[in-house]
């Protein structure tokens, strides 16, 4: 490995930038997948941060002086340094096994916080000391070859961690591509309930409970639990919860296409949104809502409340936020409903 000379400090600011992006792009986007060919997504978060690492390091060393001079620009410096520190050391222990509960938020809700936490940081600190770079900066045998060490080191790493979490056989061990561990597969409602925010409504009665299908359709209908009684269509999937649990079940009711059928769905219709009691909703292509199932049956077992009785969305490779619980309403659209966004995060705020 190429050693000697520091690299330039405009070399090193501009490789964390880019590291910075890179990481936080692939973790927003490690939110919004659970299948399997995306899993590239958080081998490029793991790999991408580890080398980021390295750099900070480095820079890290280069301003340890100024440090101890401080002034308002130079404090939103240094919170921003340990915020993104924090966010590494999380990241890392949750990968080894780590647990930590405060409230109702865990290790890998703390590291996504800590994550987002650094895009304001790193807006208010680009605005005091952005600079162009030079090509001079950026090119060159030895700059190339460094990033290239600094690159593979990282992959090297990346692995070495699996082999030590196989040895010291931690929780880490046995998670899935999404960072995400094994809760109470297979057991009937016996997995972790999960509300996103406030979504807290009161037991839904079936006997007033209905199901709407409405929006680009022949003529909106209603179902009623009845209806839903005798459903056995069964898809064997994994619910995988952003705050990094899984569970896998036999979930049992109907297929949305059957029901879309019945019903008669505009030529040209593009997306299905599953809308809560609560408000709480989401969208899926219409192609891939035709496949999903809305579940009445876990393992056999009827939903419990806290799981969505009397109906929730089973959308195989989604993750468990677009799993809608206690749907009673189906809407088909031409367009995305973009509101949804918000209504997962504010739903239940009364
Ligand atoms: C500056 C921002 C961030 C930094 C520096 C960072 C850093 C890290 C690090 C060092 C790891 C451990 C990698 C390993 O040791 O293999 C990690 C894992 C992880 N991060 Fe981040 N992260 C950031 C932001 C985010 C955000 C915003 C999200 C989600 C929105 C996120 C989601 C994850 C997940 C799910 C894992 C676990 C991956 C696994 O178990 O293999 N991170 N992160
Ligand atoms: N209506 C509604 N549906 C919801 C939620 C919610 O808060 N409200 N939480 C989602 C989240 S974040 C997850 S992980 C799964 C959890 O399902 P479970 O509680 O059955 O484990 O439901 C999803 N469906
Ligand atoms: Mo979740």
């Amino acid at each position: 490995m190429p050693t000697g000379r520091p690299p330039h400090p405009r070399l090193v600011d501009w490789s964390l930038l880019t590291g910075a992006v890179l990481v936080l792009a692939t973790g927003g986007a490690s939110l919004v997948t659970g299948r399997s060919e995306d899993s590239w997504v958080f081998a490029l978060h793991a790999v991408g941060a580890l080398a980021l690492a390295a750099v900070l390091a480095v820079k890290l060393y280069r301003v340890r002086t100024r440090l101890s001079r401080p002034s308002p620009r130079r404090m939103v410096s240094v919170v921003l340094a340990l915020v993104v520190l924090g966010t590494i050391l999380t990241g890392i222990w949750w990968v080894h096994g780590g647990t930590l509960q405060i409230g109702p938020w865990g290790l890998l809700n703390l590291h996504i916080g800590l994550g987002l936490l650094v895009v304001p940081l790193l807006i208010v600190h680009l605005a005091y000391r952005f600079r162009l770079p030079k090509r001079a900066d950026l090119a060159g045998r030895r700059t190339a070859l460094r990033g290239g060490a600094v690159l593979v080191g990282s992959a090297g790493i990346w692995q070495l961690q699996e082999i030590l979490n196989r040895m010291l056989d931690t929780a880490g061990a046995t998670r899935r591509f999404t960072g995400s561990r094994e809760r109470g597969s297979k057991a009937g409602n016996d997995f972790p309930v999960t509300s996103w925010m406030l979504d807290n409504p009161d037991p839904v009665d079936p006997s007033s409970w209905e199901l709407r299908i409405s929006g680009a359709v022949d003529e909106p209908i209603e179902r009623t639990y009845e209806d839903f009684t005798t459903g056995d269509e069964e898809e064997q999937a994994i619910l995988d919860c952003t705050s990094g649990w899984y569970s896998e079940h036999s979930w049992k009711g109907f297929r949305v296409g059957e029901l879309l059928d019945e019903v008669g769905v505009s030529g040209d219709a593009r997306w299905v949104q599953f809308v809560s009691v609560t408000g709480y909703r989401w969208s899926l292509p219409i192609e891939e809502a035709n496949r999903a199932l809305l579940a009445t049956h876990v393992d056999g077992e009827t939903l419990s409340h806290g799981h969505g009785f009397p109906l929730r969305l089973v959308a195989p490779g989604r993750r468990g936020f677009q799993w809608v619980k206690w749907v009673e309403g189906i809407r088909v659209s031409h367009g995305r409903d973009l509101s949804e966004w918000l209504a997962v995060l504010v739903s239940g705020l009364e």
